[in-house]
């Protein structure tokens, strides 16, 4: 029938222009106090690095300011930073991690 043939293709319309879900990075701060080691842990027990590429990111954050630990989809990234930032205050480190939209 021509009217349920046009309504449809008026929802096919709608539904193709929905956006892909935004996708975080997180991110680790240098400071002056955590331990190196205590990071290159970090790295390795919640974002699955090897110890290599965790040493490498921690030495790029403890030298730039700044890293990615990873790209995740907004609940994952919320969750990371959770962990992360509890993990490091119950070791009474200032440790910052945060997320930022891409
Ligand atoms: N700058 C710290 C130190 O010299 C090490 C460090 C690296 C701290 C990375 C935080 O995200 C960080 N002990």
């Amino acid at each position: 029938m021509a009217t349920r043939k046009q309504s449809d293709s008026v929802l096919e319309a709608e539904r193709t222009k929905t956006k892909p879900p935004p996708l975080f990075k997180v991110l680790l701060l240098n400071d002056d106090y955590t331990p190196m080691e205590f990071v290159v842990v970090v790295l390795q027990k919640f974002f699955g690095m090897s110890r290599e590429q965790s040493t490498r990111i921690m030495l790029k954050v403890h030298r730039e300011g700044v890293g990615i630990c990873g790209v995740f989809p907004r609940d994952v990234a919320a969750t990371k930073v959770e962990l992360v930032t509890g993990y490091a205050r119950e070791h009474q480190h200032p440790l910052a991690c945060v997320m930022e939209e891409i």
